[in-house]
């Protein structure tokens, strides 16, 4: 049981309200007598401390650490949990196993030199987040704005690529000419004979196009989405009234695209859906987890994504508070805030809110307000905008929760995306370059001057969440992570056959992009 040792000194140390680094505990844990040695550090920290660091378990082990080695017999004695030198944290049901810890072969400890975290080393930056930039108003101007800059954009990304013309110039032009138009997908119909016929809506005005059943691309159709960006080419019918397509593109990403990568070897975890405050929470997984975190084995680990759903929320889906465990929101936030304190003090965080959080279901999702950010500031995480673009030493992440995910998956054949490859349903958010292009369905938009779910720089990484589905994959070299979660199968998904992956976490090389899955369940 090498991990329960770190786990019972962390659990220790934030009831007492403090953080720790990673090495702290290690170094704590491969104390002969890791109560003791906890007492003594305790007793050394500086007042105002709210972590405790690796010079300050030296400082204070150093001072009298041969009557530290000397005692190991003594330790079997502390477990009776009164004798205040005791790690025994009421939240062992056994402390009998309590000086397990004491067990020096098992200590990382001893080799403290395997690890070497440098913060000086990390870098770490925020590059989209709209938190404090939100100037809708929900009237019909913001929808014509958001849809023009969603055009202008994404178009401008297609207009180097065709001849395109604007819907009303085109419609004047004569019958037989080559026609190219770029535009927002307006409406999608079949026809009586099976034919396919997509409306485009441009500034000027929209045209229809026809897609025959016995093209090619007629593949494609079935994967197109409504206000998504597109550019089409074909051929006008005579009396230039509709238009037959030859070819048709996506804004993509280009297969030119060359990830960076990171100049040393680090690694990021990516998780998300946490729904602390239900009762499905995993908390022994999650346990595991931070435990893990703190082992030798998880030394490179200096990053933690979190795409969203920290807690279960209230309300959210009928029926949904007969499986709430905490009922109040800030008591769930508070409990995650605990949670969230098992992590290595060291690791940088970074959250983003789902649509299980306290902020505005319509996407873009702001960062957690004042209120909550304080409930959560122990750890001192970065939270930010849902979606968000952060840069890890290079690697560019955009990290979305993944509403839409959903729908991709509801409107999509089943073989281009399910729920059990969620990231090939992320690829089509890459191929769109939006993170949520449908608008009026199950995705809900707040309009603003800006298009923010448009995906305007290629990530180098893609990190989505929500469908509780673990899978990842390369879509022209964009790796696409659709986390797992941390809670167990609900009775909604049940009833609808979800099976989810809960207590995975995928580790991503910093420096390859190559992914491990740890399991905690
Ligand atoms: O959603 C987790 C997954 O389960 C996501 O694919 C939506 C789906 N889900 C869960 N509960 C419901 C209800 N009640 N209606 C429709 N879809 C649901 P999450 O939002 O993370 O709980
Ligand atoms: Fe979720
Ligand atoms: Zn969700």
């Amino acid at each position: 049981m090498p991990l329960e040792a770190p786990a019972r000194i962390v659990g220790e140390l934030t009831s007492r309200g403090y953080n720790a680094e990673r090495e702290a505990v290690t170094r704590l844990a491969g104390a002969s007598d890791p109560g003791a040695a906890l007492e003594r550090v305790l007793e050394a920290v500086p007042e105002d401390a709210l972590v405790v660091r690796t010079e300050h378990v030296e400082a204070a082990l150093s001072a009298d650490a041969p009557a530290a080695d000397a005692a190991p017999a003594e330790t079997a004695a502390v477990p009776d949990g009164d004798s205040t030198p005791s790690v025994s944290t009421g939240t062992n049901p056994d402390p009998g196993d309590e000086p397990a810890g004491a067990t020096p072969v098992e200590t990382g400890g001893s080799t403290p030199a395997d690890r070497s975290v440098d913060p000086a080393k990390r870098a770490l930056e925020i590059v989209g987040d709209m938190t404090g930039q939100s100037t809708g108003t929900g009237e019909y101007e913001d929808f014509v704005s958001v849809f023009r800059d969603r055009l202008d954009r994404l178009g401008g990304k297609l207009k180097g690529r065709v001849n395109h013309r604007p819907a009303t110039a085109i419609q004047d032009m004569p019958g037989g000419s080559e026609v190219a138009m770029v535009g927002l997908v307006n409406d999608i119909r079949s026809t009586a004979s099976g034919h396919w016929l997509i409306e485009l809506e441009d500034a000027t005005g929209t045209f229809p196009w026809l897609v025959m059943k016995d093209r090619d691309y007629v593949d494609l159709v079935d994967e197109l989405l409504c206000d998504e960006v597109l550019a089409m080419e074909g051929t006008l019918a005579d009396d230039s009234g509709i238009a037959f397509v030859d070819s048709l593109h996506f804004p993509d990403v280009p297969r030119t695209h060359e990830p960076s990568t990171a100049d040393r070897h680090v690694q990021a975890a990516l998780i998300s859906d946490v729904h602390v405050g239900s009762q499905e929470f995993m908390a022994d997984a999650w346990n595991a987890f931070a435990d893990w975190l703190h082992t030798a084995e998880a030394e490179h680990v200096e990053y933690l994504l979190l795409a969203g759903d920290m807690v279960e929320g209230v309300g959210v889906y009928p029926d949904q508070d007969e499986e709430l465990d905490i009922v109040d929101i800030y008591e769930q936030y508070e409990a995650f805030s605990e949670h969230l304190k098992k992590i290595p003090g060291d690791i940088e965080i970074v959250m983003i809110p789902g649509n299980h959080d306290a902020v505005r279901l319509a996407e873009p999702q702001p960062g957690f307000d004042e209120e909550l950010r304080e409930i959560m500031s122990a750890h001192d995480p970065r939270i930010v905008s849902n979606p968000s673009m952060v840069t890890l030493e290079g690697v560019s992440v955009l990290m979305y929760h993944g509403v839409s995910l959903d729908e991709v998956i509801a409107e999509l054949p089943e073989d281009k995306a399910s729920y059990d490859d969620p990231h090939k349903a992320m690829y089509h958010l890459l191929k769109k370059r939006h993170v949520a292009p449908q608008f009026g369905g199950h995705t809900r938009l707040a309009p603003e001057e800006e298009d923010y779910l448009v995906i305007d720089e290629v990530p180098d990484i893609f990190h989505t969440g929500h469908v509780h589905k673990l899978g990842f994959g390369k879509y022209h070299d964009v790796l696409a992570i659709n986390s797992g979660c941390w809670q167990a199968q609900t009775d909604f998904q049940k009833s609808v056959n979800i099976d989810p992956d809960a207590g995975f976490a995928p580790i991503v090389d910093l420096d390859t992009l190559d992914v491990t899955v740890q399991k905690f369940s």
